[in-house]
């Protein structure tokens, strides 16, 4: 945990910014696999771990905001418990390191909640998004569980937006102990990658080093010979001479901050000219993204800058033609970056994305558009000192898509389709780190990860 003024001043800055009414706050529960007490590794719940840090199941927080008052409540374990589990610190003991001075048992929190109903006062919760927590928001409520998250506050999630997503300097010190991690992963990847290995053994070797470091991974690697496929999780393949693969993966700190790196590298010990050609393009977008990385200018801009080196490069490498501006106003590059540029990443690797992305992202005055790729764009809103944020643009070749577009003739004054069904089966290229946005301009996080075609050629040799 923090020290525990860190999470008094947390919490304190909650109650001022809400100014009245009850916030509560659940932690998660234990997730069964196939039967009850075979659980999946346990991971709590992101604004719990904020407000309270405290990292065990079964625990709830409430902050009454008029009465100043803040309890947790949770589980004694017995001597029936400690029989299975070992010794367990007392609920007090847990709720003192996070400066809470009430800690009650659970069975009291569902008449606590009925008391301040009855009293005709707010209850302030968040988005829910595992079944028994929607059940219990139900039971303590009486709102129907499908309508739970139609009934989350907004105030809440607009406050606990605003505090999670500015880093203070101890949270970059965490999210840079889970890019160490990172940094090790990579250098893993980068020894095991051959012709004749299969992506599994590769992707599994990486998450035993992020066990053996006693972490967690931040979300499921992705590392696939099939680039194009942007989140898929099937590492079945064998990998040969001449392909290239992206590894899009991410470990948490001790606290549960999160790393998320992608790089593509070659099976063997070099690109090929075409896929070193499309790399470089991907390269410079990321790069001139990075540079571009400052307070006051807007998320949006820059990935529209992004999308500019990415379709600029690609009219010189034959795959588009016309002007690129028009091209990016019509949205044809999203043919080959049908992403958004990034997000923003924090106890979260898709930061407080379970509380609505609008609210993250997105505010009064900067709308969503709903162009396609452009609508993919998790972040457009200005950038402050504190916000960490991935910069990870790609170029990709979708057999499906370009098919569909082809036979839709969309874009045709900016698509040479000829030429890229004749590279389909390409892959896909991405490349990702994770930036701090510093008072002055920016910060990459993290030891440098090879990320150069030299760079990483000359390791693979
Ligand atoms: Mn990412």
């Amino acid at each position: 945990m923090f020290d525990v003024q860190t999470y008094v001043e947390r919490r304190n800055r909650l109650k001022k910014k809400l100014g009245s009414g009850v916030v509560l706050l659940l932690g998660n529960e234990e997730s069964p696999m196939n039967y009850p007490d075979n659980p999946f590794h346990f991971r709590q719940d992101s604004s719990f771990l904020y407000f309270f840090g405290l990292d065990q199941p079964g625990l709830a927080g409430i902050i009454d905001i008029d009465q100043d008052r803040e309890t947790v409540f949770g589980y004694d374990f017995g001597v029936d418990d400690i029989v299975w589990m070992g010794p367990q610190p007392t609920l007090a003991n847990r709720t003192e390191g996070a400066g809470v001075e009430f800690a009650e048992p659970l069975e009291g929190l569902e008449k606590r909640i009925g008391e301040v109903i009855c009293r005709g006062r707010k209850v302030h919760y968040l988005p829910q998004y595992r079944g028994d927590n929607f059940g219990k928001i139900e039971k303590f409520t009486g709102i129907a569980y499908n309508y739970v998250n139609a009934y989350a506050s907004v105030p809440l999630i607009k406050a606990v937006v605003e505090q999670r997503l500015i880093k203070s300097e101890a949270e970059v010190v965490e999210i840079e102990k889970a890019l160490d991690i990172s940094y090790e992963m990579y250098q893993l990847v980068l020894k095991l990658a051959k012709p004749g290995i299969y992506e599994k053994e590769i992707a599994g070797a990486m998450e035993g080093l992020v066990l053996a470091r006693g972490s967690a991974i931040s979300f499921p690697i992705i590392l696939s010979i099939h680039g194009e496929v942007l989140h898929g999780h099937s590492h079945e393949n064998l990998m040969n001479e001449g392909d290239i693969f992206i590894c899009d993966s991410g470990a948490e700190s001790p606290l549960h901050y999160a790393s998320d790196i992608t790089r593509t590298f070659p099976v063997g010990e070099k690109f090929t000219e075409v896929q070193k050609d499309v790399y470089n393009v991907v390269l410079q977008a990321h790069d001139e993204a990075i540079t571009m990385m400052k307070p006051g200018i807007s998320f949006k801009e820059v990935h529209l800058h992004a999308a500019k080196v990415i379709a600029a490069g690609m009219k010189n490498l034959g795959f588009m033609k016309g002007n690129s501006d028009d091209a990016i106003a019509a949205g044809a590059h999203a043919l080959f970056f049908p992403h958004g540029l990034g997000h923003a990443m924090g106890l979260d690797v898709h930061d407080m994305e379970g509380l609505g992305e609008y609210y993250v992202g997105y505010n009064d005055k900067v709308k969503r558009s709903d162009q396609f790729g452009l609508a993919y764009l998790r972040f457009a809103k200005k950038l402050e000192p504190g916000h960490v944020m991935t910069i990870e643009p790609g170029i990709y070749f979708m057999p499906e898509l370009v098919q569909q577009w082809k036979s839709q003739d969309k874009h045709t004054d900016f698509i040479n389709y000829d030429k890229v069904e004749a590279a389909l089966g390409f892959g896909g290229i991405r490349i990702e780190d994770d930036v701090l946005v510093t008072e002055t301009g920016h910060k990459v996080l993290g030891e440098p990860i090879p990320k150069t075609v030299e760079e990483i050629e000359s390791i693979k040799n």
